[in-house]
């Protein structure tokens, strides 16, 4: 059984093997692909129109499903591997384990943004940005730039606190759980963290960024925790909605899982803290 732990907990060995697993998925050519996928959907995706991965109450469920396929392919690597979350809220500086040389190396240089040390640096040549959106090629961040902050445990709660899951007109200007969580709305979870973290993570190619697994792991262990806190909540809508993955609708690029398939994560993995 697959056991995602908080990344601050990892051993020494479990850090290299995850890093080892990336390195191996890069190299082969498979991780590139979910890059594109990710982007296909940021571009595809409005407020107006379809929309499936982002601003749309299918933004948990589809996540949920892109991330364990991302894992089942690392695990086709190595076996011993599952996806670690990082709280942010609790590890929230750039000096934070998470971005040492032995695990995701740290913030990128002032000139340019280039991360220079750890496995995903460009000298060690085994992390080219392929999928980019301008000329580019390597990885690039820029931590808690211009003074800005990670949430903390108290924003995090006040949302965990909303006991709608979503509300029309189901998009970005919806209030509910959903939206907050995601951060068009409110005092802004997911998006702000991508913004945090800057260079490739702030942009519609952000999982060129390893981070990406690790900051929508926790986004969604926080989905079932609201679960775990709401249990008479359930996904919305239900039926009949435009442009919109209702509950037993089927999402692409799929096309054979629905919302309702996704609601128990305990069937694909668990967390190493109860919910
Ligand atoms: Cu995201």
């Amino acid at each position: 059984m697959t056991v995602r732990k908080n990344q601050a907990a990892l051993t020494a060995d479990e850090k290299r093997r995850f890093v080892a697993a990336l390195l191996e998925l890069k190299r082969s050519g498979r991780y590139d692909t979910f890059v594109t996928t990710h982007n296909a959907f940021i571009m595809s995706d409005t407020d107006s129109g379809d929309r499936v991965g982002h601003r749309s109450p299918s933004f948990l469920p589809w996540h949920r499903r892109f991330l364990i396929e991302f894992e089942q392919a690392l695990q086709s690597v190595d076996a011993t591997v599952a996806l670690p979350y990082w709280d942010w809220t609790a590890d929230r500086t750039a000096r934070s384990s998470l971005w040492a040389p032995d695990f995701l190396g740290g913030t990128g240089r002032a000139r340019d943004g280039q991360v220079l040390d750890g496995a995903f640096a460009r000298s060690g040549n085994r992390w080219t940005v392929n999928v980019r959106v301008d000329g580019r090629d390597y990885l690039r961040r820029d931590l808690g730039a211009g003074g800005r902050q990670l949430p903390t445990r108290a924003e995090v709660d006040s949302v965990l606190a909303m006991e709608t899951y979503d509300m029309a007109p189901w998009n970005s200007s919806s209030d509910g759980f959903r939206n907050h969580l995601e951060g068009w709305r409110g005092v802004n979870l997911h998006n702000r963290v991508h913004v945090w973290v800057g260079g490739q993570m702030a942009t519609g190619v952000s999982p060129n960024d390893p981070v990406f697994w690790m900051h929508h792991a926790f986004i969604d262990k926080l989905w079932a925790d609201w679960q775990a806190r709401h249990p008479r909540s359930v996904y919305l809508p239900a039926a009949g909605t435009a442009n919109v993955v209702d509950l037993n609708d089927t999402m692409r690029p799929w096309n054979d899982v629905t919302p309702a398939d996704m609601l128990d994560h305990t069937r694909h993995y668990t967390f190493d803290t109860a919910a």
